[in-house]
């Protein structure tokens, strides 16, 4: 499986790893919107949300619970955001939860 995201979880690809659980991990993304823009992914290869099973979705977002409430300490506003399939906006085929810091006016909207 060619996937960039399942080489940072086997670490055969460097990634500044945030925090992580049996099922998940977040990370830094390497072309951030704004300063400490972080992804979470489930360990397993999904490409949609839906095809996760229930535990690793629990999993999953139970992480990004974890981590929103430091990445929002940054500016106080986070987007929290996924791109659910190819015409929704995801580049890389494997499930990803955005948190992105947010300022008034800046740039990094969807
Ligand atoms: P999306 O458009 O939702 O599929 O977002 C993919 C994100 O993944 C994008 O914000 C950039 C990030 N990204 C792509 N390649 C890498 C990588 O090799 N390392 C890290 N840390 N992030 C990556």
């Amino acid at each position: 499986m060619d996937c960039i995201f399942c080489k940072i979880i086997s670490r055969q690809i460097p990634a500044k790893i945030v925090q992580e659980t049996s099922h998940s991990i977040a990370f830094l993304d390497a072309f951030p919107l704004a300063k400490g823009h972080t992804l979470i992914i489930p360990k397993n290869h999904h490409m949609k949300i839906q095809d996760m099973s229930n535990e690793e979705n629990i999993d999953l977002f139970s992480l990004v619970h974890k981590v929103l409430s430091k990445v929002d300490k940054l500016t106080g506003s986070t987007l929290v955001a996924v791109h659910n399939g190819k015409d929704a906006g995801q580049e890389v085929p494997h499930v990803h939860v955005h948190l992105v810091p947010r300022t008034l006016g800046d740039s990094a909207g969807p």
